[in-house]
C-alpha cells in the first residue's frame, strides 16, 4: 500500500467531498480515501501495482475537479 496526497481545486462544499470520495472508492486497488475540504487535499491509500497516481488524478478530473501539481 502506498499513501498519496493530491491537491484538488474546485471543491466548495461537503457534496464535492463526497463526490470525490465516491468516485475514488470505485477504483480498483484503493483501500481508503480521506478528503479535506479545508485543505483542498485528498489522501489516498492505494495499491500502486493496481492503480497508479495518474489514474487517480484522471478520475478526479473526470468528476469535474482540477488536480494541482
Ligand atoms: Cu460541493
Amino acid at each position: 500500500m502506498q499513501t498519496t496526497t493530491i491537491n484538488i481545486q474546485g471543491m466548495t462544499c461537503q457534496g464535492c467531498v463526497s463526490s470525490i470520495k465516491t468516485v475514488l472508492e470505485k477504483l480498483p486497488g484503493i483501500s481508503q480515501v480521506e478528503v479535506s475540504l479545508d485543505q483542498s487535499l485528498a489522501t489516498i491509500h492505494h495499491n500502486p501495482s493496481v492503480v497508479g497516481i495518474e489514474q487517480i488524478k484522471a478520475a478526479i478530473s473526470d468528476a469535474g475537479f482540477e488536480v494541482i501539481d
